[in-house]
């Protein structure tokens, strides 16, 4: 893939690229919507990566170019980046070096050309991997220095101040600081974090995604609708942030609570987090096969109390977790939500026999065909060459 790269590279903009960066998508195995409520999560990265190949300019010109996206070249001068002012593709990047000027980071300018195995629209983190690989190259190029966890952040304020989207934090720590063979369970309070070993493979267990290639098109006004009903839900309970809910005292927290959907927003934040918790004491124990129906569970809170699954993620889970299937332990819509994605957690041996009946499933309901296939714990955003 780098010679590849360096090659587009050299065709595109005409000279040798610096350096070659990747940052990869991801999945979350529990802890869904709880980012912007300062919870807990536990994502790990897909070896499915965004690579940039960067070459430094002196005019302060920024050069954007996708081996992936229609529309050929997209040219833009660092001080004539705005807020939106920058459509498709091109705004995740763009959006990285204005957040990067914004925190008063000297850029001269560059030439970046993009080439990408993450599917988009896939609710598998493609936009935070653009972002992550964008501020690391420009890191490094411009001597910086900057910590993975700072990139994250950038790359945030990008996604929510300049493109507009007011997503959490989940995403862009996915991408920017996981490792390989583990899971990163990290606190978004104060982004504390730990790797967790989770070697799947070892234990004869395989997570599956599952891609049901739909996208509902209200997904990004729904995402902002929710997280206002949590802040709703924080204010009207007298907490900064759901998180500050505990566990125990939920039944008393819905009590105080007149707005129904309101209620059962917190109690998915609440219980979620909840859930998170069991599944790192599980994996700290070495007990993996037991989180399964932890996953499960957090389907149908999602589904039923933050109402952000839809019909094809539902028959994911339904006809794994149905009970027609041996060796399926737990499964789960995993991202945002709207379409996307599902993960589940399965016997090795049972691994083919779940894939076929997942797509036969759709098949029978009408729908294309998922593209499904393991997620292998990879590493976080790196420096490939250069
Ligand atoms: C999307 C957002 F970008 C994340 O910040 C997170 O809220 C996630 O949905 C839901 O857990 O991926």
């Amino acid at each position: 893939m780098t010679g590849a790269a360096v090659e587009a590279h050299q065709e595109t903009f005409g000279g040798a690229p610096e350096g070659v960066w990747a940052a990869p998508g991801r999945v979350n195995l529990i802890g869904e919507h709880t980012d912007y409520n300062e919870g807990f999560v536990m994502p790990l990265a897909l070896p499915h990566t965004t690579t940039a190949t960067v070459s430094r300019r002196a005019d302060r010109l920024l050069r954007l170019h996708s081996r992936d996206m229609p529309g050929g070249q997209v040219e833009l001068r660092l001080d004539e980046l705005r807020p939106r002012s920058v459509a498709g593709w091109a705004a995740y990047p763009a959006g990285v070096a204005w957040a990067l000027q914004q925190a008063g980071h000297e850029l001269t300018g560059a030439d970046v050309s993009f080439s990408s195995n993450v599917p988009v629209g896939a609710g598998l983190s493609s936009s935070a991997a653009l972002e992550v690989v964008t501020a690391l190259a420009f890191s490094d190029l411009q001597g910086l220095g900057l910590p993975a966890e700072r990139l994250a952040r950038l790359s945030q304020v990008a996604e929510n101040d300049f493109v507009g989207m007011p997503c959490g934090i989940l995403d862009q720590m996915a991408s920017a600081c996981c490792d390989a063979g583990h899971v990163l369970y990290l606190d978004t309070r104060d982004l504390h974090r730990r790797q967790v070993p989770f070697a799947m493979a070892l234990e004869g267990l395989r997570l599956l995604v599952v891609d049901t290639r739909v996208k509902h098109s209200h997904a990004d006004g729904a995402y902002a609708e929710r997280r206002a009903q949590c802040e709703a839900g924080a204010r009207a309970l007298g907490v900064g942030y759901l998180r500050d809910v505990p566990f125990e005292g939920l039944d008393e927290a819905l009590a105080r609570l007149g707005d129904p959907v309101v209620r059962r927003r917190v109690r998915h934040i609440v219980t979620e987090n909840r859930r998170v918790e069991r599944v790192i004491e599980l994996l700290d124990a070495g007990r993996a096969r037991e989180i399964g129906p932890i996953l499960t569970e957090g389907h149908a809170s999602l589904r039923d109390d933050f109402e952000v699954s839809c019909p094809e993620l539902d028959l994911v889970v339904a006809t794994a977790t149905g009970g027609g299937l041996a060796g399926v332990l737990g499964a789960r819509m995993t991202g945002g939500g709207f379409g996307g994605s599902a993960i589940v957690l399965v016997e090795e041996s049972a691994a083919e026999t779940v894939g076929k009946a997942i797509g036969d499933a759709f098949a029978a309901a009408g729908h294309a065909a998922p593209r499904i296939f393991e997620a292998i714990p990879s590493a976080g955003a790196q420096r490939l060459a250069g």
